[in-house]
């Protein structure tokens, strides 16, 4: 019962959810306005050490570690009984664990050529080899792959096709966070599956009030799975009286979330942690409690428990500096003892925005946006030579390594399909100090190897003629300015996304239509209103356990106007002929009527949405004013990441920024 309710309410009274019918309709655009959102955080457990595990079909009872020259970069669970970990050495490590199969990275080696080899004399050989990531990347992109496909069926399975007309156009967005992890933003796929389940709460033009209370879900609606991590759930808390529209939203997400580990272990046999929480924040701090092997739910209603057992300095943005600001200015680290203050006491002592921020963070807020396009800003290849090389003979050996390693990325990243393709090339050489120097890619080549090879060429000719060039400690080579490309043009692609949509509306609407011989006598231009009429007047199903007294309604076209974008769209159906139309003050676009709330919540959601990112870029440029500069040329294979220690967030944890 919500703490609104009068003591003694009939017990046959309708209980109120805390959530509104406009916060569960806007989980369709996955808009970070709502807080029935749910996001994802997959993390693959020890990355490198599956990889090689998995290439050599080696069994998962038996210690392995991955090495990169002396350095242990990645250690299976079954070694870390042993106390293995990455701060040990090779050596150390053979102590510790006889067994222990120490597996090196694979290698370009100088002089022989651009190609990667898994070579047995690597771990000596420092001086001539460069680590190649190239195989946990594959590895990555496969996984990738497969998580998506698993995605891809919850949208198109498990629906009749009301719900499929309905929803289409719904997927889950994506966002790779580094090799070994990914966000998902649920939402719209939850969405569907509510749809599906609760048909009383589908689109209805007749839902007057969009913001008044929802009625609460039926008790019998949440079953947690035996496997699931539940934060906080406290065993004198009998919770299962009491779900709301949130636990319900978690639960589908366990169910997404387990079946795509799920898919990843059978198609490629790769285990997975997973953190599901309402935002990106919570989510990744969960991926992280139960490893390996397992996902974490922290529902809304544990999000205080769980934060509460943190250290601030623990959430992203607060690892630097300005988590030791905090620290000093308040005597303490733990997030439960910095709760005790008012926004106001944080006021006292940081300015507003990062007083505001501050207050929300520890409170599990974060509306940071899972975002698909999160891509690089540039690749580097570099390689550091004790003692120095002294030779244009000697440069150009590790150029041609470097240009192919380089390639490798870019065919990655959608080079060949002319997805993007970067601008500029920089060689960077260093002697005493560090000097750099580019040119621009031409623009009327194709990006191969032999191309990146020969401009490299070109900037070591000039940064020899620059003079002092020689003995050169380290040398690297970067390609950056990237721009899309036609075939990854977002705009270009929500246009043809939705005039594919809109071919496949059209499509199944004049299946509909054929199949409805009780129009056949109505003309075509007719027939829409008729159908949507029909749509409009779907009873509840008779007796359905489920039902919560809404009239049950739904129509038929949103999928168009829903169609994920930066603008709100005009239907590429529902002629203005055919239907009445609804002129929206804000934006002077003319709409079809039945969208209208549809259209409002659009509204809704991205006024709070520019909000929260101006707060949201308020906090981070007072981070960035307090936290030194992140170290964006750390390449994922180099040590000296001391684990998940402060000040230095992984590469997830860096794009987390929030803008
Ligand atoms: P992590 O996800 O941090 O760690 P992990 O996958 O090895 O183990 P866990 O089960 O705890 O998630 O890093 C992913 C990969 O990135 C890791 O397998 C190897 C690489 N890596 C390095 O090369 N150097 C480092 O310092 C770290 C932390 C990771
Ligand atoms: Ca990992
Ligand atoms: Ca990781």
């Amino acid at each position: 019962m919500s703490s609104a309710d009068p003591p003694n309410a009939s017990p046959d009274a309708v209980k109120r959810s805390r959530y509104t019918l406009r916060q569960l309709h806007l989980l369709r655009q996955g808009s970070t306005a709502t807080p029935l959102r749910a996001i994802a955080h997959i993390d693959l457990d020890a990355f490198y050490a599956q990889c090689e595990m998995v290439r050599l079909g080696i069994p998962r009872d038996t210690p392995l570690a991955v090495r990169q020259w002396d350095s242990l970069i990645a250690v299976n669970y079954a070694a870390r009984p042993f106390g293995i970990t990455r701060m040990l050495n090779a050596v150390d490590a053979r102590k510790a664990c006889p067994n222990i199969v120490l597996q090196h990275v694979a290698t370009f080696r100088e002089g022989e050529g651009g190609r990667w080899a898994y070579r047995d004399d690597s771990f000596r050989s420092i001086k001539t080899d460069k680590v190649s990531l190239d195989p946990y990347r594959a590895e990555s992109r496969k996984i990738l792959k497969t998580m998506k496909e698993e995605l891809d069926r919850w949208t198109t399975e498990y629906t009749d096709d009301e719900i499929h007309s309905l929803t289409q156009g719904i997927s889950a967005g994506l966002e790779k966070a580094s090799i070994d992890e990914v966000f998902i933003d649920l939402s719209p796929l939850i969405y569907r599956v509510l749809l599906q389940r609760y048909p009383e709460i589908r689109p209805n033009p007749h839902d007057e009030d969009r913001d008044a209370e929802l009625p609460q879900p039926p008790t019998t609606a949440v079953q947690w799975d035996s496997e699931d991590c539940l934060i906080g759930l406290d065993r004198e808390e009998r919770e299962e009286d009491d779900p709301d529209w949130d636990d319900i939203v978690m639960q589908i997400a366990a169910d997404i979330v387990r079946s795509v580990r799920m898919a990843v272990w059978e198609k490629l046999h790769y285990t997975c942690s997973a953190g599901i929480a309402r935002n990106k924040m919570l989510s990744k701090l969960g991926s992280a409690c139960n490893k390996p092997d397992k996902q974490t739910v922290v529902r809304n209603r544990a999000i205080q428990i769980f934060l509460g057992g943190y250290k601030f300095t623990q959430i992203r943005m607060l690892g630097g500096k300005l988590g030791d600001q905090i620290t000093a200015d308040f005597g303490t680290e733990k997030v439960s003892d910095l709760l005790k203050f008012s926004l106001d006491q944080l006021r006292a002592k940081l300015d507003d925005h990062t007083a505001t921020w501050l207050y929300g963070v520890i409170r599990g807020e974060d509306r940071s946006e899972v975002s698909p396009r999160t891509q690089m800003k540039s690749m580097l290849s570099a390689k550091s030579f004790r003692p120095s090389i002294n030779s244009a003979g000697q440069a150009e050996k590790w150029l041609r390594i470097f240009a192919a390693d380089i390639y490798g990325r870019l065919v990655e990243d959608g080079v060949l399909e002319n997805r993007r393709r970067p601008r500029v090339i920089t060689l960077h050489h260093r002697v005493v100090q560090s000097r750099s120097r580019q040119i621009p890619i031409p623009g009327s080549n194709t990006i191969d190897e032999n191309l990146l090879f020969e401009l490299a060429k070109t900037l070591l000719r000039q940064v020899i003629a620059d003079g002092q060039a020689w003995p050169c400690a380290n040398l690297s080579l970067s390609v950056g300015s990237f721009e899309d490309g036609v075939g990854k043009n977002r705009a270009i692609e929500g246009f043809l996304l939705r005039g594919d949509r809109a071919k496949s509306v059209t499509q199944s609407t004049s299946v509909r239509e054929a199949d409805s011989t009780a129009n056949d006598h109505i003309p075509p231009e007719k027939k829409r209103k008729v159908d949507i009429k029909r749509f409009f007047a779907h009873p509840p199903p008779p007796g359905d356990p489920t039902s919560i007294g809404h009239d049950s309604a739904q129509h038929t076209d949103q999928e168009v106007s829903n169609a994920p974008s930066d603008e709100p769209e005009a239907p590429a159906l529902a002629p203005a002929d055919v239907l009445p139309q609804y002129n929206c003050d804000r934006c002077s676009k003319s709409i079809p009527e039945y969208e209208k709330e549809e259209h409002d919540d659009w509204h809704f959601a991205k006024d709070l949405e520019t909000q929260d990112r101006q707060e949201a870029r308020n906090a981070q440029q007072q981070n960035q004013q307090q936290t030194p500069p992140a170290n964006t040329s750390r390449r994922s294979g180099s040590r000296g990441r001391g684990g998940r220690s402060r000040g230095k967030p992984e590469k997830g944890q860096m794009r987390l920024a929030f803008e």
